[in-house]
């Protein structure tokens, strides 16, 4: 099968995470494998956010060689796409299911999952769902080789490693934010995270370290805490205490992140997409997992330590444990810091080797192979 046309529908739940895996999958099949995408998407506001440039207000615009559509109540009579895509298994619209139905040639319909590092992934992967007459498949994100991989534009690590040895392009960004380029011996440290009662503890450990400290918290949920902390403190251009300076950024657009990401030496990230983000930027992070009411997100977030602890020396384990631990839990981060900061090195280390091994599995790559797998044997069958 001849993959030309793609609809991807995409639910927004809350926060950004939904759209954010959604479109970066989208301008990663249109502009990397010249599929035609239409990404559907039911809050255009927050498709805004990490798109600036769209108008909230269109029902249909290309964005980035992407025909992205307000997917509305009353679901237009559109022709259907060769492959067929529910991001996190969100209800494809019935009459677009009925079109699916009668098709000529049926598309290869995927439901892309969350990602989990739990070892229950790689059985679930690529399991057929029958609808008759039509069948849809999971899709897995994952970290081994028999999960769906991550997502990875072709040239992201090129284009991190000469950022990262480019000072005029570290510079650019830095006075892009308003800002000039700290120098080496401050510890830069970015702050993506939902409310967090281990906020104080954290502040309070970076305003008493030896090491000057500064943070940056793109704006967000997590940005009246910070504004309580400082109380009355004029905010000028930032907050200080004592070792501590925050900076308030705008929320950037999703391809400026990546920078942000690379111009600090520890990266605090959240939910899912950010979280992909930090792993790929090779240094080290802070996950603050998205919380689920039946506490299962522990688990989860367990299982992703256990797997990238094994790239790690033997004294960081338990540091990145503690930290992650107290974060999640809004304990002690505070305490947990300088055990953290002691294994930078470490860390480091461990995230590079990281990065590079998961680098070879690329989900949309991936996703293409197995959607072409099920068109082929589909031929086969009707064939034979
Ligand atoms: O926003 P999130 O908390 O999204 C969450 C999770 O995806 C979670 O799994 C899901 O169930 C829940 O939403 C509904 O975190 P996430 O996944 O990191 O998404 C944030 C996106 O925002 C990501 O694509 C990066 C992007 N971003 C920017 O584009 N600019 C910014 O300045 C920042 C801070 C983030």
């Amino acid at each position: 099968m001849n993959f030309r046309t793609c609809d991807i529908f995409c639910n927004v739940i809350d926060n950004y995470g939904d759209i954010g895996v959604s479109w970066r999958l989208a301008r990663q099949l249109a502009n990397e494998f010249g599929l035609y995408v239409r990404l559907w998407v039911d809050d255009l506001a927050s498709f805004a956010k990490l798109c600036p440039e769209a108008d909230a207000g269109l029902d249909m615009q290309h964005r980035r060689g992407v025909e992205v559509r307000l997917w509305p109540q009353a679901f237009p009579d559109v022709q259907v796409a060769d492959l067929v895509i529910d991001a996190f298994g969100c209800a494809l619209p019935s009459s677009y299911l009925a079109a699916m139905a009668v098709r000529d040639e049926p598309p290869v319909w995927i439901n892309l999952e969350y990602l989990s590092a739990e070892d229950w992934v790689e059985g679930c992967h690529k399991l057929p769902s029958p609808k008759p007459p039509l069948t849809r498949y999971f899709f897995f994100p994952g970290f081994t080789k028999k999960t769906g991989g991550l997502l990875l534009e072709h040239d992201l690590l090129a284009r991190r490693d000469a950022f990262l040895s480019d000072k005029n392009q570290q510079q650019a960004f830095w006075q892009s934010m308003g800002m000039e380029m700290p120098s080496a011996d401050i510890l830069k440290i970015s702050l993506f995270a939902y409310e967090n009662g281990a906020l104080t503890g954290l502040f309070n450990a970076w305003a008493d370290s030896a090491q000057r400290v500064l943070c940056l918290v793109p704006e967000g949920r997590i940005l009246p805490q910070v504004r309580q902390y400082f109380g009355d403190e004029a905010a000028g251009q930032g907050y200080v205490r004592g070792n501590l300076e925050v900076r308030v950024l705008p929320f950037v657009e999703q391809e400026r992140y990546d920078e942000l990401l690379w111009a600090c030496d520890i990266n605090f990230v959240r939910g899912e997409d950010s979280c992909v983000r930090a792993q790929w930027a090779g240094r080290p992070f802070v996950w603050q997992i998205y919380p689920q009411h039946d506490a299962v997100h522990w688990e989860k977030l367990q299982a992703f330590l256990n797997r990238y602890g094994a790239t790690l020396g033997a004294e960081a384990v338990p540091a990145m444990q503690s930290l992650w631990q107290q974060w999640n839990d809004e304990g002690d981060a505070g305490q947990a810091w300088s055990a953290f900061a002691n294994q930078l090195g470490q860390l480091n280390l461990g995230a590079q080797v990281w990065a590079q091994q998961l680098s070879s599995n690329n989900l949309t790559l991936n996703l293409l192979d197995f959607s072409q797998e099920i068109g082929t044997m589909r031929a086969f069958k009707i064939d034979g």
